[in-house]
């Protein structure tokens, strides 16, 4: 029977947006006295600086932090909208900003630190000077051994090593717009973003280390010049930069004529300088291609100024770095977080920035508290999956070493509040400053994060929109959502940092990001543009916005909609839960039921018992609309090589679809065993449900994105 069918009682007369944030209010976390005292931001005048009637000339002051060849005469053109133009008429060069200026006032100040998966070979440091002579010398390698200029893409599918930072920047300096593709994709998703940017060179690296293997990497770029070429897109050179000097890590045979050993080239440029070309703010700096819901990736376009701008203002405030900090932010910097939170943002503040081969439970779940204690860094930045997998294999670790964080970021994903706290108070030692920052690939900095020393910390909730940038919470027809319901997050102001528009495809930027809220197509004034972010989120009464997960990672059940992050929230409260994830399955009656996996804490064992604590949590923080039709306890999740729970594979497991491609997971192996164990039961409970429609099955492979 569906719900609206049934009598109308007080329950049911709860809406639906209501029950999405049935969730109970946490209690606030001071910032630690100590963190405040140091703080770049400790004054609360700095609100006052970005008021919204002070926009956009506020964030001039973001702008201030980089040295401009040109200044700027207008710092925001929206007459073409929603193509925003940041700092028109200024000119200037990331590298420069990144490196020159620093290794003229510092040279010897470490500017990256190294450090090899395995933990028996030494971390590298390389000082701004060197850093300034690596690019150099690259950027004349890519200018007069390969006739790059200005405006050229160039493909990267790179690990992480510090021969990234140097190839993105030597790019920068040039003008030619890198686009870096995260090394754990496969070599056809690799190909298929060269052909999509008409990059014409692929910069790659014969091998890296993960997990204690060094994994072949120069094998995929066969693969991606052949599946460009698919496309229609010549590759003509493939540089391969060498993990180990003189040594060659892959089996794939050198192609004559295309393939050229990165350090053979080089040394015909040794001691060479190229000028930092003056870039006019406006001009691409690099692409990051994303999935979308549907279609082929977007080439997210990000600018020059607008973005440098962004990611030093934030990075100073938010981050709160200081240039004798010693930063360590353990993303890919294949994803947008890597780009501004690893190279741009930290670099062009002169720090000290840390880049780790490998994963972090290598050997063991202790290493990144090693790694902390022996480089003393301070200042931690990760993601909700990696915590939760560190909580999981070593939740005593942390302990057993001697480092202090004044400061540590949560981003990517919702983050539980039980486990928020294990970070708080084991990791952080109940000393840091905890920022959970909300943002995306298309937004090139946070959008939402308490500033660190002047607002509490909520665990769950990401804070309030940052300085100069204005959230709100529309329902499906544009109208605003009160506080404690659940809606669709916009930003209803431009700010430097968002993207310029999708490579090749700008009716697919206005479409996707702004036709759903846009009143008057024809309108040049920026307050009809409200930025669609595709997440669904409450802003609660003081002003904090805790964000649900994708829209589109929302289960409707019987006509309710949950959050998807709302179920495995509550399914974490059981103590012995490790990861939870839910996931929709089709229901004659109710339309869609969820389902929820997790994986234990060691020690555990699965059984009737454990699902029925997982159940009963679930019903007590939610309600009986959300019990799960079954829970699955697994050994472990299907993740993508970041680390992202894959939702739609055990969505296809549970609905008895076909999963697709699982190999770029990185445990594919995990799959079947789930879908044996899964299928098995339920038919043996004669639980299998229809075959599904097509748009069905459409909504199944695609739940949870990625
Ligand atoms: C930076 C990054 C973007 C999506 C975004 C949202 C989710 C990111 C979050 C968060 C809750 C946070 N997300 N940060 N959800 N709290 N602090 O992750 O970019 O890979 O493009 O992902 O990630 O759903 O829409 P990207």
């Amino acid at each position: 029977m569906a719900e609206s069918q049934e009598p109308q009682g007080p329950e049911a007369q709860v809406s639906e947006a209501q029950i999405a944030v049935h969730w109970r209010e946490e209690e606030y976390y001071p910032p630690p006295p100590k963190f405040v005292e140091q703080a770049n931001a400790k004054d609360p005048a700095i609100f006052e600086r970005f008021t919204e009637d002070k926009f956009p000339g506020c964030f001039n002051e973001y702008a201030d932090l980089l040295t401009w060849d040109q200044p700027w005469h207008t710092t925001l053109d929206s007459s073409n909208p929603p193509f925003w133009k940041w700092f028109v008429g200024g000119k200037l060069n990331a590298s420069y900003n990144c490196v020159d200026r620093h290794a003229q006032a510092s040279p010897d100040k470490t500017a990256i630190i190294f450090v090899p998966e395995l933990e028996s070979d030494d971390h590298v440091k390389i000082s701004y000077q060197e850093l300034l002579r690596q690019v150099n010398e690259f950027a004349a390698m890519l200018r007069d051994s390969l006739g790059l200029k200005t405006g050229d893409r160039v493909t990267l599918h790179m690990p992480m090593v510090p021969e990234l930072p140097v190839t993105m920047l030597a790019c920068a300096r040039l003008g030619v717009i890198h686009s870096e593709v995260f090394g754990g994709f496969s070599g056809t998703a690799c190909g298929h973003r060269i052909a999509d940017s008409g990059s014409r060179i692929l910069i790659t690296m014969d091998g890296y280390y993960r997990a204690g293997q060094l994994a072949d990497h120069k094998v995929k770029a066969d693969e991606a010049v052949a599946a460009a070429r698919q496309e229609g897109q010549e590759v003509d050179k493939v540089l391969v930069w060498r993990r180990r000097a003189g040594q060659y890590a892959s089996q794939a045979p050198m192609a004559e004529g295309r393939d050229v050993f990165v350090d053979e080239l080089l040394s015909g440029h040794s001691g060479k300088t190229v000028e930092p070309v003056s870039m006019p703010a406006e001009a691409p700096l690099f692409l990051m291609y994303t999935s979308g819901t549907t279609g082929r990736p977007k080439g997210c376009v990000h600018s020059t100024g607008g973005y440098m701008s962004y990611v030093a203002g934030t990075s100073k405030y938010y981050q709160d770095i200081h240039p004798d900090d010693m930063y360590w932010c353990m993303a890919d910097i294949g994803w947008i977080t890597g780009h501004s939170y690893i190279v741009y943002g930290p670099l062009a503040l002169g720090t000290t920035t840390v880049i780790y081969e490998g994963v972090p439970n290598y050997p063991d779940g202790g290493r990144p508290w090693r790694i902390a204690e022996k480089l003393g860094v301070n200042i931690f930045h990760t993601s909700p999956t990696a915590i939760r997998m560190l909580r999981k294999v070593g939740p005593e670790e942390p302990k057993k070493y001697d480092y202090r964080f004044k400061h540590m970021t949560t981003v990517g994903e919702p983050i539980e509040p039980e486990v928020w706290r294990w970070y708080h108070s084991e990791v952080g030692k109940g000393e840091a400053a905890i920022v959970d920052t909300w943002w995306q690939t298309e937004n090139g900095g946070f959008l939402g994060s308490t500033l660190p020393a002047l607002q509490p910390m909520k665990p769950g909730s990401c804070g309030p929109g940052v300085l100069g940038v204005y959230p709100v919470i529309y329902d499906e027809d544009g109208n605003e959502i009160p506080d404690g319901r659940a809606g669709n997050i916009c930003i209803r102001n431009p700010w430097p940092g968002i993207f310029q528009t999708i490579w090749g495809q700008p009716d697919r930027f206005v479409d996707t990001y702004y036709a759903k809220y846009n009143k008057d197509s024809g309108s040049k004034d920026w307050r009809d543009w409200p930025y669609f972010a595709g997440d669904g989120a409450v802003r609660a009464a003081d002003g904090y916005f805790r964000i649900l997960g994708r829209v589109d990672d929302v289960i409707n059940v019987a006509g309710h909609r949950l959050g998807t992050k709302e179920i495995e929230s509550a399914a974490m409260i059981v103590p012995e839960v490790a990861e939870a994830a839910a996931v929709p399955v089709i229901d004659d009656i109710r339309g869609r039921v969820v389902e929820v996996y997790v994986s234990l804490k060691p020690g555990f064992v699965p059984g009737k018992e454990m699902e029925g604590k997982v159940s009963k949590a679930i019903e007590a923080e939610i309600g009986k609309i959300a019990r799960p039709k079954n829970v699955w306890i697994v050994p472990d999740m299907p993740k993508t090589r970041s680390g992202k729970i894959m939702r739609r594979v055990i969505a296809s497991i549970s609905n008895f679809a076909d999963v697709g491609d699982v190999t770029t997971l990185a445990n594919p192996e995990i799959v079947d065993d789930i879908r044996h164990h899964v299928q098995s039961a339920k038919v043996a409970r004669d639980d299998v449900p229809r075959d599904l429609t097509e748009v069905e099955f459409e909504e199944i492979k695609k739940f949870g994105g990625e």
